[in-house]
């Protein structure tokens, strides 16, 4: 084993330990606590640090850059108030499985439990959203600390760890200890396991492929698609994994999740066998947990045993890195019967999500059949919550890997910083946030975050006045009675212009079209304002048609 000892600060060795993983930018908004990081860093040519202007904003930075890099992401903040502010960023990496450490500063250890100046047990704050919460006591153990840290965020499911670091640890000098290198866990199938599933798969007669993050993140992504093609699977991805298998495949049928259409719940009820691959099946994916039946046979692929059998108890579960479990299903002796299903399905998809554009198209829709045509095919879309979503869901074909980043956690407010995380991961790529009214002003501040340090992303704000997507679900439960929802009048375009960005409103689609040209041509940070209606609120339906159905019921 190779161990260096080395005289140094508390502080100097979370930077060792964070450069070993070749981190190359951190994101913060700074506090009294922890300092001695901060000037660490400072001392630190190979990492930037980004301060950004809220703890979320900053949390969604860390964890998009840790979506797009497949590297941990790593955020700092300032005791109660700032690991307050960031929880938002922890859930989402949480509930997204993304490896995520979060280094907060805390009281003086000889203050601890008096309820000092912002005091809060960070570690018990944080306990039910982490996969690991731990204060640090002793500053000779930081190394130990920091790649325990780094190892569970990033081994089996990934997810967030948090680190309490009381601020009179930082500065201490001491000889720190260095262990080994981190190389992450990758368990593969048993021969059993891969028999039982070519028995299993072979008696199918309409199988079908659930893909979800878990390929992403053990870049299976082609593994995948040789799996698929070879067996001739027709796939599905999961919530907000619209990236994990290309639209534009033969046997690429559609998404699950928010706004799916009939013909998926009608897919999955007439398919006999699920191969679901790296997903946790979660409430949305699975449509409120009604979308597999008792004719289901369920084979699940998950690196995380705690995954398999949490809701849907599977015929064969087996615990495996994806790209291992692929290498070993790739070889199986498996003679497909089922080529017209998945030809059948792939006809529906195509029916249900190529846009034919007319007139009377609502601009939502023209907007993504513009992004479509002039963005190249490795660009990086990033969306925030809400309604306006539905429509890039639902037509744009993402055909590359690594070409979105979305919030499985449903964060309003992740658009924007997401995208200044995914394009300090991509400097090459164009990124692109897609954000409503509602969700880009929860975080709309970073903005200025993305000017200050010269991040050129085009965020397209689609303006309705409203929190459209709650809105809606009032109007079907509650016609009429809109309470809540309705917002006031903001400018983006000069929210923008203000803090030294480019900003543009637009009305139609020509607009659109001319403002997207010069953003991407600017090469530096522009917001689009797309003023649109309310009554079309969302890809199914005009809040006339919702009133009508309700007062039906
Ligand atoms: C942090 C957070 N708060 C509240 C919600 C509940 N919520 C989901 S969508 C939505 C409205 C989104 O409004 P907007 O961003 O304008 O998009 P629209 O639905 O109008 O297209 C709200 C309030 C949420 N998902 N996240
Ligand atoms: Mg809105």
């Amino acid at each position: 084993m190779t161990v260096r000892r080395k005289q140094m600060t508390a502080a100097r060795a979370i930077v060792e330990c964070l450069k070993r993983e070749q981190i190359s930018h951190l994101f913060c908004v700074p506090g009294e606590s922890y300092l001695p990081l901060l000037d660490a860093l400072y001392d630190e040519a190979s990492m930037q640090v980004i301060s950004a202007r809220h703890e979320s904003g900053a949390a969604f930075m860390a964890e998009s850059y840790a979506k797009s890099t497949l590297k941990p992401g790593v955020v700092m903040a300032t005791r109660g108030v700032g690991a307050a502010n960031l929880a938002i960023g922890v859930h989402t990496a949480h509930q997204d499985s993304t490896p995520m450490i979060v280094l907060l500063g805390q009281v003086h250890s000889k203050f601890r439990g008096r309820e000092g100046f912002q005091e809060v047990d960070l570690d018990r704050f944080f306990d039910s959203i982490s996969k690991w919460a731990v204060e640090v006591k002793d500053p000779e153990r930081m190394p130990e600390i920091m790649d325990r840290a780094l190892r569970i965020s990033q081994s089996g499911r990934p997810g967030p760890v948090i680190i309490s670091l009381p601020e009179d640890m930082l500065p201490e000098e001491r000889e720190m200890t260095f262990r080994g290198v981190f190389t992450k866990p990758k368990p593969a199938p048993s021969r059993q396991e891969i028999a039982a599933v070519r028995r299993l798969l072979q008696k199918a007669k309409r199988p079908l492929l659930i893909v979800g993050g878990g390929v992403k993140s053990s870049r299976a992504e082609s593994g995948v698609i040789a799996f698929a093609e070879k067996f001739q699977l027709p796939a599905l991805v999961a919530f907000r994994r619209h990236d994990a298998f290309p639209h534009d495949h033969p046997l690429f049928v559609g998404h699950l999740g928010l706004g799916a259409s009939k013909h998926i719940d009608d897919m999955v009820e007439e398919a006999d066998t699920i191969v679901a691959l790296g997903t946790r099946l979660s409430e949305v994916t699975t449509k409120d947990y009604t979308l597999f039946k008792d004719h289901h046979s369920l084979i699940h692929v998950d690196i995380d045993e705690a995954t398999l059998g949490k809701v849907y108890s599977p015929d064969i579960g087996i615990v495996a890195d994806l790209s291992e479990a692929i290498e070993l299903l790739l070889p199986l002796e498996i003679i497909p019967s089922w080529q017209e299903w998945a030809s059948e399905k792939r006809a529906a998809y195509e029916k249900e999500s190529f846009l034919e554009l007319d007139e009377s198209s609502a601009i939502n829709e023209q907007v993504i059949a513009v992004l479509q045509k002039m963005l190249p095919e490795n660009a990086l879309l990033t969306n925030d919550a809400g309604n306006f979503v539905s429509w890039l869901h639902q037509y744009y074909a993402f055909t590359k890997p690594h070409t979105y980043v979305g919030p499985t956690s449903g964060a309003m407010g992740y658009g924007l910083p997401s995208a200044i995380g995914a394009k300090l991961a991509y400097p090459e790529k164009t990124v692109v946030a897609l954000a409503g009214d509602g969700g880009f002003m929860m975080t709309a501040n970073e903005l200025e975050t993305a000017v200050r340090y010269h991040i050129p992303i085009i965020a397209v704000v689609f303006n309705n006045n409203m929190y459209g997507t709650i809105r809606m679900h009032q109007e079907m439960h509650y016609p009429e009675k809109v309470i809540g929802t309705d917002l006031g009048d903001v400018s983006f375009e000069k929210m923008a212009k203000s803090v030294g960005a480019a900003g543009y409103t637009v009305r139609t689609i020509e607009e659109f079209q001319q403002a997207f040209q010069k953003a991407k041509e600017a090469n530096s940070v522009s917001v689009i304002e797309i003023i649109t209606e309310k009554e079309q609120i969302s890809v199914a339906a005009t809040i006339g048609e919702i009133r009508k159905r309700a007062k039906k019921h």
